[in-house]
């Protein structure tokens, strides 16, 4: 469990921060920030909590239920949010922390688009005496202090469910299969993290092979760029492990095109669940999806609240999923919220 630091301490690191962001704040414009209804600006009646949120982007399916979920549950929650879409660039993100210190908000709170080089903009926001609480993805800062929790899924035991179905599927295969990889985003926690669990696992059976491993950045466009290469590249290929639906999404169209059945000729694996992906795993086309759920916005606001009330909170709160077969997905689907 963790509290954030009292009042009186943060009094005298403001001061001291405000001196130091005179000297490492970089100027130019902080990216445009929208209030929870996505109205541009933020609103700035300071009628109640004030919540800072930097997204990565809008790269991704899960990406847009996750905006949508934490825009709708801070309305719900009638917090004041001030919310920053970062277009996937860790600057752009560096510099909305940097706009919510200076505005003084109540709490900062992000989805680190890369694991490494936050502990710089942390410590201004721990100096300012305002707390960040980290979601969907994680940051690999060895001072647990510079942040009060992290909300969000364990990606090493995604890519290690992934990797069971695959050793489930083929553990009386006597050949070598091959398996090419769509890596997520570059040195993000996701990306690295799904490709250590499914490694893990599949190195329990010889002829599991990873011949190809690439990041498609967790779009469609790169997905199918990538896979169109590997295609080129690779005359037998038997398995695709896509880190998320839309790369998944991307590459079928690529496997189409090159005259190949998608989960029958390649059997593909793909991690979020969201909607199309879901679809697409109904017609066959993905064979298995393991679920990262994004709708994180409700127990976010929980979160902050509780850190406002200077309330303990848990160091690590990991979120529900599962995981869905075709055919478990085609019953699913209609019941499904993003
Ligand atoms: C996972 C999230 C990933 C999704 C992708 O929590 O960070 O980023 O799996 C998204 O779809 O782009």
């Amino acid at each position: 469990m963790k509290r954030w630091m009292g009042k009186m301490g943060s009094m005298v690191a403001l001061a001291l921060s405000i001196t130091l962001l005179g000297a490492c704040s970089n100027g130019g414009d902080a990216p445009k920030e929208t209030d929870s209804a996505g109205n541009p600006g933020g609103s700035s009646a300071k009628s109640s909590i004030v919540l800072g949120f930097s997204q990565v982007g809008a790269e991704s399916g899960w990406r847009t239920a996750n905006t949508k979920s934490i825009q709708e549950s801070a309305k719900e929650a009638g917090f004041t949010l001030k919310f920053s879409d970062a277009q996937q660039k860790q600057e752009n993100q560096i510099k909305a922390l940097r706009s919510f210190i200076q505005q003084k908000v109540d709490v900062i709170s992000f989805s680190p688009v890369v694991e490494s080089g936050w502990d710089t903009v942390l410590k201004e926001a721990k100096d300012a005496g305002i707390p960040v609480v980290l979601t969907d993805r994680a940051v690999d800062s060895k001072d647990s202090s510079l942040y009060v929790t992290f909300l969000g899924s364990d990606f090493v035991e995604e890519g290690r469910k992934a990797g069971q179905w695959l050793v489930d599927q083929y553990k009386d295969a006597t050949e070598e299969v091959n398996i090419v990889e769509l890596q997520g985003t570059t040195g993000s926690a996701p990306a690295n993290d799904r490709m250590a669990g499914f490694a893990e696992v599949i190195a329990g059976n010889p002829n599991l092979k990873v011949i190809a491993s690439q990041t498609g950045d967790f779009t469609r466009a790169k997905g199918k760029e990538v896979m169109q290469a590997f295609l080129k590249a690779h005359k037998k290929i038997d398995v695709l492990y896509a880190h998320n639906d839309d790369m998944a999404l991307g590459a079928i169209q690529a496997i189409e095109a090159a005259g190949l059945k998608p989960g029958v000729d390649i059997k593909i694996i793909s991690v979020d669940a969201v909607k199309d992906g879901m679809q697409a795993a109904s017609e066959g086309k993905i064979n298995f999806i393991v679920e990262c759920n994004p709708l994180l916005g409700p127990q976010l606001m929980d979160i902050v609240q509780s850190v406002v009330d200077d309330k303990a909170v848990e160091a690590r709160i990991v979120v529900d999923e599962t995981t869905f077969t075709s055919e478990q997905a085609k019953q699913a689907l209609p019941e499904r919220q993003y």
